[in-house]
């Protein structure tokens, strides 16, 4: 296990030595690029730990080498009515909750996160499917938000709730028609196939609802949606992420709300979105609507601490 991850590392020092990287490259083909399933998980995480500690940054690159194009992947345009509103004002009602074991719950504003101190990073995000992309990220270090909610002793990990829901879930009353049923035909496959989900069920009907709209439905973000939309007959099911105290800690984890200098554009996440720079791309959770603290991954989606991880990818994508 721990050669298997010592090859890993080789191979991802190598592919950082090679490369001038000045668009989205690919790094298919290589053993990081390919990793999907929980292989070697443990090895990976205990190697990352022994090699490294927890304050170790991932390599930050001169602004000359930046991406002239992020591309986008996953949601880029979440279709959810509360999402929507939001955008539809410039995310000037935008709250971002931190809550669940903390001393005091917050909600932040825009402003209010922009006030607090931030962090800029030139960075290389790799996604599991294969492309790499260099950006220059600023936003509030998650230790700063977490510095001013006090976190409770029982808190081990970050929950990052997202606006995007990625599928439906048949409801009570789902048993006969309805989008909880037609979405599990459209269910990504891997996070590349979460725009064709999106085409389909756009398709399909009037999923999100009109794009005008300009009053947010009561949406409090995964603590138990009294009135589900867009779909009435089924729970959606929304993007998540979490990472461990470790990461929490480290400086280059911030929640980014700019992109090369720029407000982040909603296809890369808009209005907030985390950079975890030590692992792949689906950590990064775009959309972040709410910092939950728990002590346990167990209660979350189904268990395995983010969308992707539900569905068989590993929790540390360490690279
Ligand atoms: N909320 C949300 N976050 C997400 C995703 C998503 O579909 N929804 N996709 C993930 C994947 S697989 C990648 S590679 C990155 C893509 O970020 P980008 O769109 O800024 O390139 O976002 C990650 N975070
Ligand atoms: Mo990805």
């Amino acid at each position: 296990m721990i050669l298997h991850r010592r090859k890993l590392l080789t191979a991802g020092a190598g592919l950082m030595g090679t490369a001038l990287l000045s668009g989205c490259d690919k790094f298919a083909g290589t053993e990081t690029g390919q990793r999907t399933l929980k292989v070697g998980e443990d090895a990976n995480q205990y190697v990352q730990r022994l090699l490294m500690s927890p304050t170790t940054l991932a390599r930050e690159f001169p602004a000359s080498m930046i991406s002239p194009w992020f591309k986008p992947n996953g949601t880029i345009d979440p279709p959810d009515r509360g999402y929507r509103a939001l955008a539809a004002q410039k995310f000037s009602d935008f709250k971002l909750t931190v809550d669940g074991l903390v001393q005091t719950p917050l909600a932040l504003s825009l402003a209010d996160l922009r006030a607090l101190p931030s962090r800029t990073q030139i960075t290389r995000h790799d996604c599991v499917e294969g492309w790499s992309c260099i950006g220059q990220w600023s936003g509030v270090p998650l230790a700063e938000i977490l510095k001013k909610a006090g976190l409770k002793p029982q808190a081990r990990y970050a929950v990052f709730h997202c606006a995007d829901t990625l599928e439906f879930e048949a409801g009570p009353k789902g048993g006969g028609k309805g989008r909880g049923q037609g979405a599990s035909l459209v269910r990504p496959t891997h996070p590349g196939a979460v725009r064709e989900a999106y085409v389909q069920l756009a398709a399909a009907d009037d999923w999100g609802g009109p794009s005008t709209a300009t009053e947010a439905p009561k949406d409090d973000w995964g603590q138990g949606s009294p009135a589900p939309e867009p779909e009435p007959t089924g729970i959606p099911i929304r993007y998540y992420e979490s990472i461990g105290l470790y990461d929490v800690f480290n400086p280059q984890t911030i929640l980014a709300y700019d992109l090369n200098g720029k407000p982040l554009p909603v296809s890369n996440g808009a209005p907030l979105r985390l950079r975890v720079e030590r692992q792949l791309g689906y950590k990064q959770a775009k959309y972040v609507m709410r910092v939950e603290m728990v002590e346990s991954l167990a209660g979350i989606g189904q268990g395995s601490g983010g969308y992707w991880e539900d569905r068989g990818y590993e929790w540390y994508a360490g690279i």
